[in-house]
């Protein structure tokens, strides 16, 4: 546990000798902690990586905007605010590290593991209701907390450059990688096109739809979603392709064994009449008709940022091996062949 942990729950104005945090969920990016008082859960407390989000106030702003808006056309959702601290600010900064906490909310919990499409449903709509709640707000009030996130143009330059600045030794073994991204272009040049296009909305879009980012309750229906930092306007194929890219596969990004990767179809069926409850009515024709584009575009995106990383010394990601970020990029392009082999029968399905 973070040695800043008492600290920070003081700043709470929580006494620290009667509350315990423990190891939450297995993010990438941030840590974040259960806080507990006698067993049981009273606080989500989460560290925010300020490396990733430069700017913590920013992400203050998105949930105050956005909270306020729910409580106003939506008070049935079970929006949390951040909880302030004896100073009142809703995160606190000790030793450079930022920590913001939530209240539990009661009899819920998450999973992380999509292992039936009954939970992939749930998810979606889940997240579809998100989105459709806020269609009306207006997406200028927010603000963009990682720039360039789900710009898949910006991701596919950052790669090009990796190959002229990266490590070349890697990248000389790894040539058959990098042909493979490059041979996938097509997927980029696609995502220019939508941002080009008016039939294509920004809309207010979580950017993280990994199924542990949504609360159930007793009988595991969905509750509601968590983990906003990453809400900023954009595609709704940024929401979907997450959700097509991480509960499809029975085996994770982690996955070294490319054979255990496959798409289960009535998962992705799952998603999209999950999806399209709330958001059926919100988009348009040509946005629904890029369903299975939204897979290829998260999962390509992802691909490119994994190699990417590899290229540059695994400094964003972080690796537990030496070709950790390399055998998730492999991963992922397994993953994008599968979807593309079924792309033509799931969008003949819907
Ligand atoms: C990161 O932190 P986590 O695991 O929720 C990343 C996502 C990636 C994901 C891949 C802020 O998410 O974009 O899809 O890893 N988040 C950020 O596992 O970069
Ligand atoms: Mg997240």
């Amino acid at each position: 546990m973070d040695q800043h942990i008492p600290e920070v729950i003081k700043a709470f104005g929580l006494n620290s000798k009667e509350y315990t945090a423990t190891v939450f969920g297995s993010g990438l990016i941030h840590k974040t902690y259960l806080v507990q008082r006698s067993g049981i859960p009273a606080y989500i407390l989460q560290q925010v990586n300020h490396n990733v989000f430069k700017k913590p106030e920013d992400i203050s702003h998105n949930l105050l905007v956005i909270g306020n808006y729910i409580s106003v056309d939506a008070p049935d959702y079970p929006f949390t605010f951040p909880v302030k601290s004896t100073e009142g600010n809703d995160y606190v900064i000790i030793d450079e590290n930022y920590f913001r906490i939530f209240n539990f909310i009661e009899d819920t919990h998450t999973i992380d593991t999509c292992l039936q499409p009954e939970q992939a449903y749930e998810a979606a709509v889940q997240f579809g209701r998100f989105t459709s709640i806020l269609n009306d707000f207006r997406t200028d009030m927010l603000r963009y907390t990682i720039p360039g996130f789900h710009d898949l143009s910006f991701r596919y330059q950052e790669f090009i450059s990796a190959t002229e600045n990266g490590n070349a030794a890697r990248l000389s073994e790894s040539t058959d990688i990098a042909q493979g991204l490059f041979s996938w272009k097509n997927i980029a040049d696609q995502f220019e096109h939508i941002c080009n296009d008016p039939h294509f909305r920004k809309r207010a879009t979580h950017h993280d739809t990994k199924i542990s980012n949504v609360l159930l309750d007793k009988n595991n229906h969905g509750v509601c979603v968590i983990d906003l930092d990453t809400v900023m306007p954009g595609y709704f194929i940024s929401d979907v392709g997450d959700m097509i890219r991480t509960y499809v596969s029975p085996a994770n990004e982690e996955d070294t064994d490319l054979a255990n990767i496959e798409v289960r179809k009535d998962f992705v069926q799952a998603i999209y009449i999950g999806y399209m409850e709330d958001m059926g009515s919100k988009l348009t024709a040509y946005e629904i008709a890029h369903f299975i584009y939204a897979g290829k575009f998260m999962i390509y995106m992802q691909a490119l940022r994994f190699y990417t990383d590899y290229l540059y010394d695994d400094r964003y990601y972080g690796a537990a091996y030496s070709n950790h970020n390399l055998n998730r990029a492999m991963n992922q392009m397994k993953l994008l062949q599968e979807l593309i082999k079924s792309e033509k029968e799931l969008l003949s399905s819907f």
